[in-house]
């Protein structure tokens, strides 16, 4: 039995699912926590998503308030925890009052982050999957007697295009075409997907991206570019940090660039964001020795007790180093 029939068959063992999935929720996390909260609801289980913080609105196309929570209040009663593209339990946004080590329920943890720490007690992680949703499609499609709606494969396709940026990352592969063919069969609504994420710019993140446009920084003859984005410049256009998802992807798509670099500050330090463009150069082994982690191309970082000025000159390090050749010529 191949470990997505055993794993069908342990979700089959319980009726009342609680669905979380990692904070700051991206369009995988949210596509996927939708698209698994309507499929078992529609297939005779119950099931809520607990979303302590709303989603961007980027994703309300596929948002159900009857399938979504903001506290365990609403909820009280579940046999089961799926925790959905979170490589580890400290990355869950779980409901206030609840760790981790207090579920006393069976936990199940799908995911497709190379580094995941097989926290839950049964586990389905495909590295090569493109996106948590893909693993939800595969799961899906082969449980028998189940039913796909246009709604759940419109959520998974909003993952999946997501988490591949429109099918132009270079996790898109022809299994993820195969996934999107899927999924369309099924009714899922492609326009609308791409609408949503690709073409609803509101004004004001227009406005803010330009001006962090004109302050990108660049280093070794364009390799290496990166924005500190500070908090005076969210606050002037009224964008929140979670919304800043895709600046990082404008600067990556600057010529002759290998890695781009997004710093943040947070209450205690600053977060950073990594994206490589070139296999020669995991983003994954600057963002692990800093502490983070995530995939070899998409990485991240949360350092504790740094100032802006010095997380630019240790990452500066950091990527110099990981570029040997650069210092020789
Ligand atoms: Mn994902």
């Amino acid at each position: 039995m191949d470990e997505y029939a055993k794993l069908s068959g342990k979700i089959g063992e319980f009726r009342k699912f609680l669905i979380v999935t990692h904070v700051n929720p991206d369009g995988d996390a949210v596509g996927s926590s939708l698209a698994a909260a309507g499929f078992l609801s529609q297939n005779g289980f119950s099931a809520k998503v607990c979303l302590p913080e709303p989603p961007p609105k980027r994703y309300s196309i596929i948002s159900d308030g009857k399938l979504i929570v903001k506290t365990l209040g609403e909820f009280p009663y579940f046999e089961a925890v799926l925790c959905l593209d979170s490589g580890s339990e400290a990355r869950l946004a779980l409901p206030a009052n609840l760790s981790f080590s207090q579920i006393g329920v069976c936990t199940f943890n799908i995911d497709h982050h190379p580094d995941n720490t097989r926290f839950a007690k049964e586990n389905l992680l495909v590295p090569t999957a493109s996106a948590t949703a893909q693993i939800l499609c595969s799961l899906f499609s082969q449980m028998k007697g189940f039913k796909i709606s246009p709604q759940v494969a419109t959520a998974l396709y909003l993952g999946i295009a997501s988490d591949s940026g429109g099918f132009r990352f270079d996790n898109t592969d022809a299994k993820l075409f195969a996934c999107a063919s899927t999924l369309l069969e099924l009714g899922a609504d492609a326009k609308k997907v791409s609408d949503s994420l690709f073409f609803s710019v509101p004004l004001n993140y227009m406005k803010f991206e330009a001006e962090m446009i004109s302050m990108i920084r660049s280093d070794l003859d364009g390799r290496f570019a990166w924005a500190l984005v500070p908090d005076e410049i969210l606050w002037k256009h009224g964008v929140a940090r979670k919304d800043v998802e895709t600046l990082i992807d404008t600067i990556k798509s600057l010529d002759g660039l290998k890695i781009a670099a997004l710093i943040f500050k947070a209450p205690d330090g600053v977060k950073i964001s990594l994206r490589s463009k070139d296999p020669r150069y995991p983003v994954a082994d600057i963002a692990r020795s800093l502490g983070g982690g995530g995939h070899e191309l998409a990485a991240g970082a949360h350092i504790v007790g740094i100032s802006f000025d010095e997380a630019q000159k240790i990452l500066l390090e950091k990527v110099k180093a990981i570029m040997p050749e650069l210092e020789k010529t």
